[in-house]
């Protein structure tokens, strides 16, 4: 491929900017929780995009999408992707940014009459998040044989909705079949939706492997009772435990340090009410490290804290594993071709861990996967006030079209 070959920025922009407005909140954020009416109108957009570029579109039995772009052979495609579902409270980029920089990457070499000699892909897949769905990534598991159809297909969401029914309600319940596909290759682009990148003046991200992840749900059972008559030594207090646990997963992180971190992102006390001892707690524990050994500690001190103190209060504990996954390592030939493009570009690159989960850690049991990082504005993400400059994402997207036109030879 002409090695002078650029992507259009202010396309890429554009399409970003368009895409947010399907979910847009009135802050200026992006709400498109996996497959809700704004996940549905974000589909359509970007269905409609990819069929605008010449792509031949499949959608699978369990809502993941796959643009196929012809190569001069037949054959498993390189494939660029990630997904166009968000959190709740969202920003323009997280996912977004793979998926369309994908299209860019097709449209650029569209405009430049360059066809590859592999096919080329891209793909979207169903409930990369896991903030409505869990588990998250299940769309890209299912894709890759790690999760069962039905499984997926049974989950409910926090909302109360079966997913197949969702999938169906959409319309994005596809005929394509799951399980094992071929790829040749998968390149992920990304924001870093972490601190370094920006604090030590990098462009790109080599990225080197995700970490580990584990999502716990605790559900508490106490006695609700009077705030004002109880006395203490009387209490089966289950917001009391609630508490103490985040605290305790809070201490834990800390004392554990390295790559250890620790949230309570969701804690829902009922009745919720001011003069009420809490009859009951429903909370998340989302524990993560690079290192496996490390994260079993974590997950096995934390439970056998809940477990005491639960005791200790006369409060029933319940656990649920809501996700659970390895620490992956990326393709060790990819990261180093990412950072080798980078410099080639002249762009400073630095090798890096992904704090966050991604379809990339799904993909990689199929392929060699890798993925590229762009900065994030403060490290923010999972926030309306995500935001990478317009040269950031371009440059991203240049390091991805040269590593997948060169996969493609
Ligand atoms: O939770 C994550 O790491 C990803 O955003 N699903
Ligand atoms: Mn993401
Ligand atoms: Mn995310």
């Amino acid at each position: 491929m002409r090695q002078n070959l650029r992507v259009n920025g202010a396309r890429l922009l554009a399409r970003l900017d368009r895409l947010a407005e399907e979910g847009a909140r009135p802050d200026g954020g992006v709400c498109r929780l996996a497959l809700g009416d704004a996940d549905k109108a974000g589909r359509d957009l970007v269905v409609q995009w990819m069929r605008e570029l010449g792509l031949t579109v499949t959608i699978d039995a369990i809502g993941n999408v796959v643009g196929l772009r012809r190569g001069q052979e037949d054959g498993a495609p390189v494939m660029m992707g990630s997904h166009i579902d968000t959190v709740a409270t969202g920003g323009h980029y997280d996912g977004a940014l793979g998926v369309l920089g994908g299209l860019e990457v097709v449209e650029t070499l569209n405009d430049a009459g360059v066809v590859t000699k592999r096919p080329l892909a891209v793909a979207f897949f169903t409930n990369e998040e896991g903030a409505r769905f869990q588990p998250d990534m299940f769309g890209s598991l299912v894709f890759t044989g790690a999760m069962p159809l039905e499984a997926a297909l049974a989950t409910v969401s926090i909302d109360g909705r079966k997913a197949s029914e969702e999938l169906d309600r959409i319309g994005y319940r596809g005929p394509a079949a799951v399980g094992r596909p071929n790829v040749h290759a998968y390149v992920e682009l990304h924001v870093e939706q972490g601190p370094t990148l920006e604090a030590e003046d990098f462009t790109i991200g080599a990225v080197e492997g995700v970490q580990g992840i584990s999502w716990t749900e605790f559900t508490l059972t106490g006695q609700s009772n009077h705030a004002g008559t109880t006395p203490m030594r009387m209490r089966h207090d289950a917001g009391y435990v609630g508490a103490a646990i985040a605290v305790y997963a809070r201490r834990l992180a800390l004392e554990i340090g390295g790559h250890q971190v620790a949230t309570v992102g969701a804690l829902t006390l009922t009745p919720n009410l001011v003069n009420v001892v809490a009859e009951r707690a429903v909370m998340t524990v989302d524990l993560r490290n690079t290192d496996n050994e490390r994260l079993k500690q974590a997950e096995r001190r934390l439970a056998a804290f809940a477990a005491e103190t639960a005791a200790a209060e006369g409060v029933k504990l319940e656990t649920r594993t809501l996700a659970r996954f390895d620490p992956v390592a990326f393709a060790p030939h990819l990261v180093a071709r990412v950072e080798a493009i980078a410099k080639e570009l002249e762009l400073p690159v630095k090798r890096l861990p992904s704090g966050a989960g991604h379809d990339a850690q799904m993909l990689a049991a199929i392929c060699p996967a890798c993925m590229i990082f762009t900065p994030s504005a403060g490290g923010v993400s999972h926030n309306i006030a995500e935001y990478t400059r317009p040269e950031d994402l371009a440059a991203g997207a240049d390091v991805l079209l040269r590593l997948v036109a060169e996969l493609a030879e």
